[in-house]
């Protein structure tokens, strides 16, 4: 059986200091920021470093989030674990379709409809506890996917 879930979109890393954390991984592993935003919704202030395209025409990156707001997601993390890895994101072709078969299988997603995540693309999540510890991020990749003007938007 193939996977619907073609893809490592991301894999989500909180931090305290955005600027000075993108400095850390240009200067230790040479990679560079492709894209920057702020998602005022999920409540952090983002960087995209690409680490290569996939075979499905995506991309694999690293999201390093510093959180904007202390009740967002990210910040009542951190408080509790300090930095580190907070998710995985695999990307799909489609997050309605794949969100609600494995909501059919008993697993909880936290939007009843997706919502917006970096670079356009549409996003969902899986709760930890229902996934073995592991906060997934459902991708739908914006139309176009990464051939689109990059920056900060
Ligand atoms: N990974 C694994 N487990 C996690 C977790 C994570 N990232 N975040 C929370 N948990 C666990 C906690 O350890 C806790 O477990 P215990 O009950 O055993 O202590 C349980 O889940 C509940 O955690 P909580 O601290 O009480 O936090 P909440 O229930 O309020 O929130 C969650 C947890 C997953 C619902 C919330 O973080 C959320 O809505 N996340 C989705 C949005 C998000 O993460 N946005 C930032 C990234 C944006 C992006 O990627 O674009
Ligand atoms: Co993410």
């Amino acid at each position: 059986m193939s996977s619907p879930l073609t893809r490592i979109d991301h894999i989500g890393i909180a931090c305290r200091d955005l600027d000075e954390t993108v400095e850390f991984y240009r200067a230790t592993y040479g990679f560079e920021v492709f894209h920057t935003e702020t998602n005022e919704e999920q409540g952090v202030r983002e960087a995209m470093l690409k680490i290569n395209d996939t075979g499905d025409g995506g991309a694999s990156y690293l999201q390093l989030l510093e959180p904007i707001r202390e009740d967002s997601a990210i910040a009542k993390w951190m408080a509790k674990n300090g930095e580190g890895v907070h998710h995985i994101a695999f990307g799909t072709a489609d997050v309605v379709t794949v969100t609600d078969d494995i909501v059919g299988k008993g697993i909880r997603s936290l939007y009843e409809q997706p919502r917006r995540g970096s670079m356009g693309s549409t996003i969902n999540f899986l709760h930890p506890k229902d996934a073995h510890g592991v906060l997934v991020e459902l991708v739908q990749a914006a139309e176009g996917g990464d051939g689109g003007e990059h920056g900060e938007h």
